[in-house]
């Protein structure tokens, strides 16, 4: 008989990778970000998302093939706004038939679909009426959820409202990073809390249709490292984990949103029946007297760890723990790793990260805390919105050719594959995909480590 070590993952767990529309589908001209990336200087070397993995014309069914061969068993995609209503009020059939094909795609490949109404884009109609800085736009996306939920509804059980709507805010309203380009404080908290009060109008729409469907969002979580002194640092720490890590997610719990002031949303309270978490990074956090403008705060790379390419923080994989912890703790719902991954040119970080990064949920489940699957970021490479599709900031499990389409499997998506057949992270794969690794997490002999007895009592 062979021993050997492994981190076993409850049966049913589900194990899969997310995608966004605008950045697999191409072919759209129709949404907010196909016209800011007409802009030169908006998109890395002025590029635009284009035909990107070409899925509006079918290449998302040879890319599910790839997913079921990895023994994925779930699936997380967005369906796009633009196409579904391309006018106000006026929805076209042939984009509805689209996504319900793919659902069924997914499903004849034994793949649970969970769909994101609202993944960064808007419809230019939207746009064009001041997006989500316009509380009507609250009342025009709960009309579009309806009516996708009427027809989509009897074959789809998880829904997320909407995809990081503290990244929304922020890089297109404070940081002028994604459209529409605006660097203002009282915008950022205004989309924020308008997106707030569109997840509770999809989540109430959701539940009138299909109450036993499970309605969540998926949260971006980041993890801050506290600069020295910490006497100094931490209102400027606090300060950024409460307004871009929790405050939103309280909200949804309390029905009070609490940015500069209270505001009151008691639609908002208890409309979560689960919650994600996307985890990428961890920034050194602190205050800084001559940044008056982002309000004496500095956020910036720390100068340990892995860092990632320019622009973004430290890599740091078990910083995973951390975020399900306090999630977890504060919602008590069943939780879903919605997305994680790694941005990385040639994949000789990608396993290294996905090892110690399963191994953190792994470890958060034996503690008891309720994560139900994990949706690696993502199947294949793509358009990664401002970064457009430059090789530091491909995040796929597969690579694409951007002229012929063609796919070729990374190393880590046949690592990944192992791991969702045996519901495991083994020792053994630890030793043949990252073998730097496998003494730290596996000894090869079992360790048992003496305890002394305590000193005897009374
Ligand atoms: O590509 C993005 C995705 O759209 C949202 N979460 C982070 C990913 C990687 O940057």
């Amino acid at each position: 008989m062979t021993v050997d070590f492994s981190l076993n993952f409850p049966a049913g767990f589900l194990w899969g990778a997310a995608t966004a529309a605008h950045q697999v589908e191409g072919h759209n001209t129709n949404n907010n970000w196909s016209a800011w990336e007409q802009t030169p200087g908006h998109i890395y070397q002025d590029q635009t998302a284009g035909i990107a993995c070409d899925w509006w014309q079918g290449h998302y069914v040879e890319d599910f093939d790839r997913a079921a061969a990895l023994h994925h068993n779930a699936h997380r995609f967005s369906v796009e706004w633009s196409r579904i209503e391309p006018e106000r009020g006026k929805f076209s059939n042939k984009a509805i038939q689209f996504y319900a094909g793919m659902i069924e795609a997914l499903r004849a490949r034994g793949m649970e679909p969970l769909v994101t109404l609202h993944h960064f884009t808007d419809p230019l109609w939207i746009d064009q009426i001041g997006g989500w800085t316009n509380p009507e736009t609250v009342r025009r996306y709960e009309r579009f959820v309806r009516l996708i939920v009427e027809e989509l509804g009897s074959t789809v059980k998880m829904w997320c409202t909407i995809n990081e709507p503290m990244v929304y805010a922020t890089q297109g309203y404070l940081l002028g990073h994604f459209p529409p380009g605006k660097k203002n404080l009282g915008l950022t908290y205004r989309v924020a809390e308008n997106m707030l009060r569109g997840h509770a109008a999809a989540y109430h729409a959701i539940k009138n249709i299909h109450p036993e469907a499970q309605v969540g969002f998926a949260k971006h979580q980041i993890s801050l490292k506290l600069r020295r002194p910490a006497w100094l640092h931490l209102p400027a720490r606090n300060m950024v984990r409460h307004t871009f890590n929790r405050a939103f997610v309280e909200a949804l719990l309390t029905g009070e949103l609490k940015f500069q002031r209270k505001i009151e949303i008691p639609e908002a309270r208890d409309t979560l029946d689960w919650i994600g978490l996307n985890y990428y990074y961890r920034f050194l956090v602190g205050f800084n007297v001559l940044k008056p403008r982002q309000l004496f705060i500095e956020q910036r790379r720390p100068y340990d760890g892995i860092l990632g390419p320019e622009s973004v923080g430290e890599i740091w994989p078990e910083g995973l723990f951390e975020q399900i912890r306090w999630l977890g703790e504060r919602t008590d719902k069943p939780l879903y790793i919605t997305e994680n991954g790694v941005a990385d040119a040639d994949d000789t970080l990608r396993p290294l990260h996905m090892v110690r990064s399963i191994r953190s949920v792994w470890q958060a489940i034996n503690y008891n805390y309720p994560v139900k699957g994990y949706f690696f970021w993502t199947l294949v490479d793509n358009f990664e919105w401002a970064e457009g599709y430059d090789p530091a900031f491909r995040f796929g499990l597969h690579s694409v050719d951007p002229v012929t389409q063609v796919r070729t499997p990374k190393t880590s998506a046949a690592l990944y594959g192992e791991i969702c057949a045996a519901n495991a992270l083994t020792a053994d794969m630890v030793r043949r995909y990252v073998p730097e690794l496998a003494d730290e997490l596996f000894p090869s002999v079992p360790v048992q480590k003496e305890i002394e007895w305590p000193a005897k009592r009374g």
